[in-house]
This record gives C-alpha cells, structure tokens and sequence, in this order.
C-alpha cells in the first residue's frame, strides 16, 4: 500500500542522501588514496554502496524536529551509516549470511575476497568513529554530548544491540524461535542501530530528557517494524527490486515474522508498530517533522 506520505519520505530520503553520499565519496576517495591495493579499493567500495540512507534520513529528521540547524550534522549521519555499511559487509560473509548480492551490486567479498571483505569490516568501524568526532567537533559540542553520542553510537553496535541480536540470530540457525526470541532478534540486529540514529539525533539539538525518552521509544518502534517489514519483502519481493537475494529466509529455514505469523499478519503487526511510535511521539507533545513519514515509508516500502 502506498501512503499518502510516501512521496514526502522519498524526497526527505534524497536529501539524506545527497548529502552523506558526498562525505563518503570524499571519504572513500581519501582512503583508496591512504591505504594502497585491493584493502583500499574495497573499503572505497563499500563506502560508495548505495543504500537508501533510512539511518541518516532518521537522525537528521530528529535533529531537525528538535531545533537543529548545523549543517555538520551530516557527518553524525555519515558515521552511522558507516556502521550500518560494516555491518552489511559482514552480514554477507560465507561465515554469516553467505550473500552475493547487496545493493544491487556483488558483496564485497565475492567483488574482492573473504580476506580483504573481513578486514574493511574491522577497518570501517574507526572510521566511523572518526567521523562522529570530527562531526562533534565542527558542531562545537561539549564533551559530555560528545561522550552521549559515541555511547549510542557504539552501544547500539555491540554486544548490547546490532552485534548481540546478530549473535542470537546465527546461534537461532536450524531450529524456530518463538514470537518474544525473534523480536529480540531483530531489536537487537536491526532495531538498536534504527534506534541509536535517532536518539543521535535529538542528543546533538540538545533535546530534553523528556523528548529524548519519546525519540527512543519511537525509534525502538520503528527498528522493530523496519525489520518485520524486511522479513515481508524478503517473502513477496524480487532480488532485482530489493537488490538482494530474495526469498533466501524461506530456504535457509530462519525464523521470521512472515514464517510465525504469515505475510498479512507480519504486515499488520509492522504497520501496529509504526502507528505505536507514531502515538509516542504525538503523546510525548514531540512536532516529528519529516519522523512521521520515514516511519510510514518503513512499512510501506517496495525495497
Ligand atoms: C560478530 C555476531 C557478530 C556480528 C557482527 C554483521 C553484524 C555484526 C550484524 C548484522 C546486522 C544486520 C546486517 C542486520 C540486518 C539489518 C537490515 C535489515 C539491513 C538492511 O537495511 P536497509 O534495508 O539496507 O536499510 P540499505 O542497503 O538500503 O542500507
């Protein structure tokens, strides 16, 4: 179903990402320059995957909604996406997901080697960090702010989200998880770093503790619904529209929303979790700004 809202998200995703593509062409540019050989170039490579830029369309939209106006704040979103792009790369390794297709292009390791994919892994996560410090930096923020943004940063990333649910994800291999299993799954592998975004966000305007309550809540909704959608689009879409293998989930016999509930039901439960954190914004008195179509693009999307 296409809402409404639709065409509003997709410009606000445009400019999300004509802005962070740029740092990171510069960026991959000064890397392929800085580390010589194939590492090089396949860190270039990854850094340059296009991806729909959802993670930093979502934290410059709570910057924005909470009063941000410095334009610096694109390198927050920049270090989040890198994290997300490390995530990816690792994702598709033989010894995870053992993908070949990623954004419409091949994995980085099928494109270079197992090695060389491992290694820009690793290798983008400082880079990541660099990029929220020296974001920090040109927004002149104080160093308590700056210590909250690397601590969501990279607490959503650990063992505590991305990297923890990805843990119970492969450790869930060959047999089904139930209901309150998966959703900690994919509020782990999927939901923090959604989350984080976010509350990255509305920490670098400055919001209010109340506000930032509301943003985390809101971005728990949304990471979790963002995820049961992935699951539906793995089971309807087409690898050349999602620029992925489709369909894998249901070879691979992973547990799944869409193999728990059916595709309807998963789509009503990712379309109750988007309207649920589009209500704990609005009882939080917190104006979403562009928040409120992303959430909606999340569960409506096509890829
Ligand atoms: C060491 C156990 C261990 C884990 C390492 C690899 C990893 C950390 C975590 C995997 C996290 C992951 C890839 C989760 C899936 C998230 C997801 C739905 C990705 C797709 O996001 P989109 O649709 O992709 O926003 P684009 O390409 O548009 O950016």
């Amino acid at each position: 179903m296409v809402e409404a809202t639709d065409g509003e998200a997709i410009a606000v995703l445009e400019r999300a990402r004509t802005r962070v593509d740029q740092r990171l062409d510069t960026l991959a540019g000064h890397i392929a320059g800085e580390v010589p050989g194939p590492l090089g170039a396949a860190l270039a490579y990854a850094l340059r995957s296009p991806g729909k830029r959802v993670r930093p369309a979502l934290l410059l939209a709570a910057y924005e909604a909470c009063g941000g106006r410095n334009a610096a704040a694109d390198g927050l979103a920049t270090a989040v996406e890198i994290v997300h792009t490390y995530s990816l790369v690792h994702d598709d390794l033989p010894c995870m997901d053992d993908d070949a297709l990623r954004r419409g292009r091949p994995t980085t390791h099928v494109e270079f080697d197992v090695t060389t994919a491992t290694r820009v892994g690793y290798l983008l996560v400082p880079v990541a960090a660099e990029q929220l410090a020296r974001a920090a930096v040109a927004m002149e923020l104080d160093p308590a702010t700056v210590g909250s943004l690397a601590r969501e940063l990279f607490e959503a990333g650990g063992i505590r989200g991305m990297v923890g649910g990805q843990w119970l994800d492969l450790e869930a291999e060959g047999r089904q998880l139930d209901l309150s299993g998966l959703t900690a799954v994919h509020r782990g592998k999927t939901g923090a770093l959604i989350t984080a975004a976010v509350v990255i966000g509305g920490i670098a305007a400055g919001a209010t503790d109340t506000t930032l309550a509301a943003l985390r809540a809101f971005g728990s909704e949304i990471g979790l619904a963002f995820q049961v959608a992935d699951d539906v689009l793995d089971a309807t879409g087409s690898s050349r529209v999602l620029g992925k293998t489709a369909g894998k989930d249901a070879v691979v016999a992973k547990s799944t929303y869409v193999g728990l509930l059916g595709v309807e039901r998963a789509r009503a439960e990712a379309a109750r979790h988007c309207a649920a954190a589009i209500e704990l914004l609005t009882a939080a008195a917190v104006a979403p700004g562009a928040l409120v179509p992303l959430a909606r693009y999340i569960v409506t999307r096509s890829s």
